[in-house]
């Protein structure tokens, strides 16, 4: 039997970065809501992660977008968010809101537009050797309408092109991550819209690129833990968006809409050392709160993670073990269940305040008038959506 006193010391270095637009306003092509108390700089996003951290723990670095998290002084801005405990993570360029790529970005038809974009990728880089970040997130809105728009063989030799040009300035400490998607905004094809083609267009360029799998990329009804598996045993799952999803790219907060899947999927990042101290798996969020308050939001997410990696680590691997060898269906399937089944929010409250941490952060957070504070403070100025 596994206890949660034998998986505390993994559960101790679990860690989820933040997206900085988790924390603006966000909405569907229909209508953006505004929240009272919304940031109106990068720094004021930065605090909002902060707090997050600060009551679970569990979110010690903040992702950011280029452009939208644009600044003049990026070491200022890495010394605001270290004097808040937290450090600036990766970097995820931005090619998809300028006219000129209306056709593509890196995989475009005409070199000037691709050296165009994998420029903006350069200034990425230097943004990340200014923030001390280690990931460049690339995810390409990159694609087709209709069929025999353009050629789908060129567009994935101009992105191996792009792609070897952009690795090629990678520092020693640096990596790529190159995300897929199935669909949107494109819906014939897209460039990279599975884990095979990021799979074969990160394995040419070497050992400091990877893949990025968002949970919300998928077809419904994916398998996505076979996946998750997969790159685990091919060494190249290199980070996570999680979100979780009815029906199209929901980025709703994660393991809310199927908490089962998000189970399966920590099951096998455990069993493919994606949680031990070396592994090259960076877990992040990528969510937009359109309804709901956006920093208790984040704080339900990061929670929501940690109880399912617990649940997760509790599976009785020996007793799992045996009765695969037996070929015990139902037994083999009941150990994963009961450990699914397992309700560890008590032993994690315990666990919390022994760390000094509160034992509920959600009921902490609203306990502790925070959100009206921010309300009353944030006056004035532009709030910004998760787009800018
Ligand atoms: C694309 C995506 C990608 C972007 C983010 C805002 O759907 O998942 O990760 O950077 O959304
Ligand atoms: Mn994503
Ligand atoms: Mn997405």
């Amino acid at each position: 039997m596994t206890t949660f006193a034998d998986i505390a010391p993994i559960l101790e270095r679990q860690a989820i970065e933040l997206p900085s637009w988790a924390f603006g306003n966000s909405g569907t092509r229909f209508k953006v809501f505004g929240t009272p108390g919304t940031p109106r700089t990068p720094e004021e996003k930065i605090a909002d992660a902060a707090k997050v951290n600060e009551l679970t723990g569990l979110a010690p670095a903040v992702a950011l977008h280029i452009p939208w998290d644009l600044v003049d002084d990026w070491s200022a801005l890495r010394s605001y968010a270290e004097g808040l405990g937290v450090q600036l993570g990766t970097v995820n360029s931005n090619t998809f809101q300028e006219d000129d790529y209306k056709f593509g970005s890196l995989t475009h038809s005409d070199p000037a537009i691709r050296q165009k974009a994998v420029d903006h990728h350069f200034r990425c880089l230097d943004v990340m050797d200014a923030t001390g970040s280690r990931d460049l997130k690339i995810w390409l809105a990159d694609g087709t309408n209709y069929p025999g728009q353009d050629s789908l063989r060129a567009r994935q030799d101009h992105l191996a092109e792009s792609l070897a040009k952009i690795y090629d300035r990678l520092g020693d400490d640096q990596r790529m991550v190159l995300e897929y998607k199935f669909f949107e905004p494109a819906f014939y094809h897209t460039d990279v819209p599975d884990w095979g083609t990021s799979f074969a267009q990160v394995s040419v360029l070497g050992d400091k690129a990877y893949t990025c799998l968002d949970t919300g990329h998928h077809a419904p009804g994916t398998n996505i833990e076979f996946i998750v598996m997969q790159l685990l045993r091919l060494g190249k799952l290199g980070s996570f968006d999680f979100n979780s999803r009815f029906y199209a790219d929901d980025d709703l907060i994660v393991g809310a809409a199927d908490p089962f899947q998000l189970f399966r999927i920590l099951f096998e990042v455990i069993n493919g050392g994606g949680l031990e101290v070396d592994s090259p798996v960076q877990f992040m969020l990528d969510q937009c709160h359109n309804v709901e308050d956006k920093i208790p939001g984040q704080i339900r997410s990061v929670l929501n993670v940690q109880e399912m990696t617990a649940r997760a680590l509790l599976v009785d691997r020996p007793a799992l073990e045996a009765a695969q060898a037996a070929h015990d269906v139902l037994g083999a399937n009941g150990v994963l269940m009961d450990a699914f089944y397992t309700d560890v929010r008590p032993a994690l409250a315990e666990w919390r305040e022994g760390r000094g941490l509160p034992a509920d952060p959600m009921k902490a957070y609203a306990e502790s008038g925070h959100q009206g504070k921010l309300a009353a403070e944030r006056v004035g100025g532009k709030q910004l959506s998760w787009s800018a």
